[in-house]
């Protein structure tokens, strides 16, 4: 029975319970066979162990657990495991928790004399539908620097390409979210990037439908549609929870962030990143605003 489903970390405890006999890359026994001689048919936990045993790419078959109980007593068990690993997070966290506080801030965009009009990526945006169009302030993403890598549970958002352009236009994200690009014209697009921290091309595809894809390194990520050369979209990978993009007033929160001195940065793609150290009190807030000389569109 495959366990597609089954958190690594569950299927590794699970795996190294005296109940279990597990195999990497075996191919010394079949399913049918148990090697012990008192379990039920072996059952696969695909990939939940390649990292473990490291049997390299293209392995499917990267483990076998043999079953001494029956499905539902696994069931239990891991259900079992699950509720020690959320008490292990949780009591810690209760009795002895980090200290946060919150960053209440404002972005202000102003206009400088450019012989630039706005950039290219936003020579389409009269394609779209009146009072559409996003605002210049939703360009900007606001994040802490200096944090250590935090991991995240992966988040799945849409970028959709829409009136011949990407909306949205920038989009931070979390290390290890997916994006689904889906297009809502009725014409075919396409997404690619040639950017360090993401290279790919997702080919051609017509209207409703979508494709995606994961983001598994910090960084920008610049997008472009190989049929429409205008079109371009701007994600960034963060490898911690601490970012966000301001309102349409400029308004941004930050909350539970660890007290203490933090860098907190604005970034704007024609303006680059400007950054303001900050005290964040414990249970307290700290304030900050950033004046970009950005164009508002
Ligand atoms: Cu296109």
């Amino acid at each position: 029975m495959p366990s597609k489903t089954v958190p690594r970390l569950i299927a590794e405890k699970i795996a190294h319970s005296d109940n279990f006999v597990k195999r990497a890359n075996s191919t010394l026994f079949a399913a049918e066979h148990c090697p012990t001689g008192r379990g039920t048919p072996c059952s696969l936990i695909r990939r939940a162990f390649e990292p473990m045993y490291g049997t390299g790419a293209g392995s499917t078959t990267v483990a076998e657990v043999c079953r001494t109980t029956p499905p539902t007593a696994v069931r239990a068990y891991a259900r079992l495991l699950a509720l020690v690993a959320v008490l292990a997070c949780v009591v810690p966290v209760a009795s002895n928790a980090p200290a946060t506080g919150r960053i209440v801030g404002r972005v202000r965009l102003v206009a400088v004399n450019t012989s630039r009009p706005l950039a290219i990526a936003y020579s389409s945006r009269a394609l779209l539908p009146q009072g559409q169009a996003p605002r210049e302030i939703r360009n900007v993403v606001i994040y802490l620097q200096g944090m250590p890598p935090t991991p995240v549970p992966p988040t799945r958002y849409e970028l959709r390409q829409e009136g011949e352009v990407f909306l949205p236009h920038v989009l931070p994200v979390a290390r290890g979210a997916s994006i689904d690009f889906t297009n809502g014209d009725p014409f075919y697009h396409n997404v690619f990037s040639l950017s360090r921290a993401g290279t790919f091309d997702l080919g051609r595809f017509p209207r409703g439908q979508s494709r995606d894809r994961q983001f598994t390194a910090p960084g920008l990520v610049k997008v472009f549609c190989h049929l429409h050369s205008d079109m371009s979209a701007v994600i960034m990978v963060l490898d911690h929870p601490w970012f966000t993009t301001p309102q349409d007033d400029g308004g941004f929160v930050l909350e539970n962030v660890p007290a203490g001195k933090r860098t907190i940065a604005a970034w704007h793609e024609r303006v680059g990143e400007a950054k303001v150290g900050i005290t964040v009190p414990a249970d307290g807030e700290a304030t900050v605003e950033f004046v970009l000389p950005a164009v508002e569109s």
